[in-house]
């Protein structure tokens, strides 16, 4: 691999890569050495205040009169730039975050590049409803919102911020991304594809720099229409409280503390792989993650070995080596949180199976922020393990007797975002899924995708829905339209029935009585 050499990752506003206006930067530490990786842009409320006024103009410029085709092209050549320069995005994913390279070789970034493809599929194919009435037709358009701010973690960096940016730029908006300050180098090589596709400026800008900053100007500037944002619960509190007084328009995904419920008639093998990736995907960071395990009691030891098993087998360390199933947390802090929460369960006497420490590794990676997968039973249902997203390789076992059970204390939780149920039992799985408060349930099977279907929580994991016609609707306004219509006089009217049964009834009926018979 080449030498890197550490550069500043600058904003891109105004069609331009510029620095942060006061000129400070902050660190972008690479998780898998804790090792600087890049300087990145600190913005601020003037460089906000700059990228309203450039994308202002853009929204008045050409781009109003991209047509739909226009602007489904633009969004298939973003993807087939991405799918040329695919390699180098999962690797700069991969040094990024920390995450497993074979993750964002086939995962985060085919999926980053289907988000483009699909809402260019969406847009020409969408279609909006008209309704007819005897005096007056009316139809419904969208219209792109205006300036949009979509605000992104550090989880799947570029995989959630296309999932916001490809609807939002098919639909006609503006755009102004803030992504996670954790992990700013995929959103930099996209502005770079999205210049070189050629873009009036304006139309998409990117700022870097601290949520509590620039995050927060953006939120609150009066002239961003709009706020799509994916992080955590207590940050979506603060976005939506700032977003009330100006009625923007928001989308919020937040946090998860998704029950994987199994069930004695499930396929044992296959589950125990299911509810493992489920568990320990990305080292757990997935919002979607199946951190809580409810076995039936009477497969509890079965599903606990088996598990325990494939977690011994899941190599641990360097996440550019293609056998790596798990790397490194996203930091330092977040790797201290985890701790203190298995700290928490060791302390109230709970059963730790396996891991719960540091992995050794050799240099460099021994600097880097590694933690053993954690298998944890033992704990009651309102243990801080239980209720409060940890967001970590930290999965909790717990034993239920019947379905009843089962429900209860999937249900007993402040989150709502997904579930998934292992049974062969078709009826049981009908039965179990719907009872379950949460926005998406998986059925033998995680992760499952289609981009059509809605996409979002309920309770505390958000408002609002994404994905295929969800996010068109989110990013656009519906305006309906009413024509009214000639009215017809009462001797037109008279005429037309009489015209009506001249072409189509035999002379002998009149054509009421006809009709009615
Ligand atoms: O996320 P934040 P953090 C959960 C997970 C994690 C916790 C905190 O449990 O441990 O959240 O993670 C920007 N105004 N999830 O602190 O703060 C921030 O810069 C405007 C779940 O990293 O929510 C970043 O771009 N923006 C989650 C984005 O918000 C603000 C994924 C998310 O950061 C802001 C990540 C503010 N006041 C963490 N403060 C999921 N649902 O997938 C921060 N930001």
């Amino acid at each position: 691999m080449a030498e890197h050499t550490i550069s500043t990752l600058q904003n891109f506003v105004d069609g331009r890569f510029v620095p942060a206006i006061s000129g400070r930067t902050l660190e972008d530490i690479e998780p898998a050495k804790g090792t600087l990786l890049h300087h990145i842009a600190r913005s601020g409320s003037q460089d906000v205040e700059q990228a309203v006024q450039s994308a202002r103009c853009a929204w008045e410029g050409p781009w109003s009169r991209w047509d739909t085709e226009a602007r489904a092209a633009l969004c298939d050549r973003i993807a087939q730039r991405m799918e040329e320069r695919l390699e180098e995005l999962a690797l700069a994913e991969s040094r990024d975050t920390g995450k497993p390279i074979q993750l964002t070789r086939n995962l985060d970034i085919p999926r980053a590049i289907a988000n483009f493809r699909f809402f260019a599929g969406a847009i020409r194919h969408d279609t909006t409803h008209s309704h007819h009435q005897a005096e007056a037709l009316h139809y419904t358009r969208r219209r792109p919102i205006g300036l949009v701010a979509l605000i992104t973690p550090w989880n799947l960096p570029l995989y959630l911020l296309t999932w916001k940016v490809a609807p939002a730029l098919a639909m006609g908006n503006v755009i102004i991304a803030k992504p996670s300050e954790m992990t700013p180098w995929t959103a930099t090589l996209l502005a770079e594809i999205i210049e070189e596709v050629g873009l009036p400026k304006g139309v998409f800008q990117l700022l870097h720099g601290l949520g509590t900053e620039v995050g927060q100007a953006l939120i609150e500037h009066p002239q961003v229409q709009a706020i799509s944002f994916t992080g955590g619960t207590l940050t979506g509190a603060k976005v939506a409280a700032a977003a009330a007084p100006h009625f923007k328009k928001l989308s919020l995904e937040l946090g998860g503390k998704n029950p994987t419920l199994i069930f004695e008639d499930c396929d044992l093998a296959t589950t125990i792989q299911g509810a493992c990736r489920a568990g320990f995907a990305n080292q757990g960071q997935i919002c979607l993650a199946g951190s809580r395990i409810l076995v039936q009691r009477s497969i509890f030891d079965a599903v606990r070995d088996g598990l325990l098993h494939t977690l011994h087998s899941m190599q641990i360390g360097d996440p550019l080596d293609p056998q790596t199933k798990l790397g490194a947390l996203i930091s330092a802090e977040h790797r201290a949180k985890i701790e203190h929460y298995v700290q928490i369960a060791q302390d109230h006497g709970a059963t730790v199976h396996c891991g719960g420490h540091r992995p050794t590794l050799s240099a460099p990676f021994d600097q880097g922020f590694f933690y053993t997968p954690t298998l944890i039973s033992g704990l009651p249902q309102n243990s801080p393990l239980i209720q409060e997203e940890i967001f970590g390789p930290v999965v909790t076992l717990q034993a239920f007797d019947d379905e009843a059970d089962a429900i209860g204390m999937a249900n007993d939780i402040r989150y709502g975002l997904s579930a998934t149920v292992w049974t062969r039992d078709l009826q049981r799985a009908h039965r179990v899924s719907a009872a379950l408060e949460c926005g998406m349930v998986w059925v033998n099977t995680w992760l499952q995708r289609d981009l059509r279907t809605p996409f979002g929580g309920f309770k505390a994991s958000g408002i609002g829905r994404e994905g295929g016609s969800h996010s068109l609707d989110f990013f656009g306004e519906l305006q309906n339209i009413t024509i009214a219509l000639d009215h017809p006089t009462p001797s037109e009217q008279t005429g037309a029935l009489a015209s009506f049964g001249q072409r189509t009834l035999p002379p002998q009926a009149t054509p009421l009585t006809r009709s009615r018979s």
